[in-house]
């Protein structure tokens, strides 16, 4: 169909499916990261992104549907250099998308998986989205000929060549920065584990747990080629209230007992509000504090 949900209504004859890869992608992008402009200048360059930072590509038919999800806090530069470089990324890529941002609310530890789990879950409740990336604010894709969608059988972690570790990947397990799964693999994941509070380790849950990351369940994780897994990770400080995590170590040891009991089947949290916002769906949360 046409339509699942927020395009435009369905006139004339059927759209032709978008061409893959798509026509319309220019390869390596050079990111620059100073004083990124106004969300409202942002808006106008965007004139097709519509409220909650939702779009499709208006003359054909999409075959990818992604939800972005970001877990946030107090990070408003970040926020708008992301959007400024991702909303134009994703459209040469001709996908249906739509970007939420998780903010966490209070001062409370941060808990950047647990945020993640609350994306997840909302962005679903919103639309059948056949891919869900993961995706740091900070993180901005250098080639867009690394494309927004999912492998059908395994989960993808896209930011394999980041700046910061000179263009290469840290380990062979990393997980972390930007990756993406369908709902089932996240199903049989059971999601991200809730449980650590603070800086480190969260990711490392999800890949580097024992043989193969038993998170994974069987699965393995695919990436692009490291010339075209390329960001640029804006460059910050540690945050207050994202502490190192001291647990992290211990944490890690125990996912082999621990990730069938803690992760989306164990998942509470109070969503405060939703507001479509021009450029993104912006989720507030309540998701409690370390105990
Ligand atoms: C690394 C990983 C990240 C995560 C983290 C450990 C990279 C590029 N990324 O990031 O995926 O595994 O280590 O937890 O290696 N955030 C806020 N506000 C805060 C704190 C965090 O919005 O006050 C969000 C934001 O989206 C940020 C992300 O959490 O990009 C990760 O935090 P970070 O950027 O401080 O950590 P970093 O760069 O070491
Ligand atoms: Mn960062």
């Amino acid at each position: 169909p046409r339509n699942s949900g927020t395009g435009p209504p369905a006139t004339g004859p059927p759209l032709r499916d978008c061409q893959i890869p798509s026509p319309l992608l220019v390869g390596p992008v050079s990111v620059h990261l100073s004083s990124p402009l106004s969300l409202e200048e942002i808006r106008q360059r965007n004139p097709l992104v519509l409220p909650g930072g939702r779009y499709r590509p208006p003359d054909c038919e999409p075959r990818h549907h992604t939800a972005i999800v970001v877990p946030y806090r107090n990070r408003q530069s970040h926020l708008r250099a992301l959007l400024y470089h991702l909303h134009p990324f994703l459209q040469r890529q001709q996908i249906h998308y739509s970007i939420y941002i998780v903010q966490q609310w209070g001062n409370s530890t941060f808990n950047r998986a647990k945020l993640l789990n609350v994306g997840v879950r909302e962005a679903l409740r919103d639309e059948d989205w056949s891919c869900i990336f993961l995706h740091d604010v900070d993180l901005l894709p250098e080639n867009d000929h690394n494309t927004y969608t999912c492998h059908k059988q395994f989960p993808t972690h896209l930011s394999v060549a980041m700046d910061k570790f000179r263009y290469r990947l840290p380990y062979s397990q990393y997980f972390g920065g930007v990756s993406a799964v369908t709902p089932d693999q996240y199903m049989k994941m059971n999601g991200f584990p809730n449980q650590y509070w603070g800086w480190g380790g969260e990711d490392d849950d999800i890949a580097a747990s024992g043989h193969n990351g038993v998170r994974l369940s069987g699965m393995k994780i695919v990436r692009p080629p490291v010339a075209i897994g390329h960001y640029k990770m804006i460059k910050h400080k540690g945050d207050r209230g994202n502490e190192q995590n001291p647990r992290r170590f211990d944490l890690l040891k125990r996912t082999r007992l621990n990730w069938r009991s803690d992760g989306l089947n164990s998942l509470t949290y109070e969503l405060l509000s939703k507001e479509l916002e021009p450029l993104y769906t912006n989720l507030t949360v309540n998701i409690g504090e370390d105990p």
